[in-house]
C-alpha cells in the first residue's frame, strides 16, 4: 500500500504539507528632506541595486509618494526595514521604511 496506506484495503496518496513563506514587499515612503542621495544609497547598500536602478526607484517615491524596494520572506524584509530606519535616525534624516505582506 506504502505511502499514506491505511486500514482499510484502500490506497491513498498524501502529500507533504511545505509550506511557502509568505513574502512581504518593502516600500520607501517619500519626505520632504530626505537628500536623494542618501536614498540612492540606502536603495544600493541595503537593496543591492544598481546606481541606475536605486536612481530611478528614488525618483519614483519622490514624484508618486511611494515605491517599492523589492520583495522578501518575512526575516529578510524585516531586517532590510531596520537597516534603513537605523541609518535614517544616526544620519537625522525623517525617511521612512515599511513593510506589507504581498
Ligand atoms: N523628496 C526628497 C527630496 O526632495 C527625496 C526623497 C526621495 C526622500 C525618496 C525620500 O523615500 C524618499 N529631497
Amino acid at each position: 500500500e506504502g505511502q499514506g496506506g491505511n486500514q482499510t484495503g484502500i490506497a491513498t496518496k498524501t502529500r507533504p504539507k511545505t509550506k511557502r513563506p509568505s513574502l512581504y514587499r518593502v516600500l520607501l515612503l517619500n519626505d520632504d528632506y530626505t537628500p536623494m542621495e542618501f536614498v540612492i544609497l540606502i536603495l544600493e547598500q541595503v537593496f543591492n541595486k544598481s546606481r541606475d536602478e536605486a536612481t530611478r526607484i528614488m525618483l519614483h517615491v519622490h514624484n508618486k509618494g511611494v515605491g517599492e524596494c523589492g520583495i522578501y520572506p518575512y526575516e529578510v524584509a524585516e531586517t532590510k526595514v531596520t537597516r534603513v530606519m537605523d541609518a535614517a535616525r544616526q544620519n537625522q534624516h525623517p525617511l521612512q521604511c515599511v513593510m506589507e505582506k504581498q
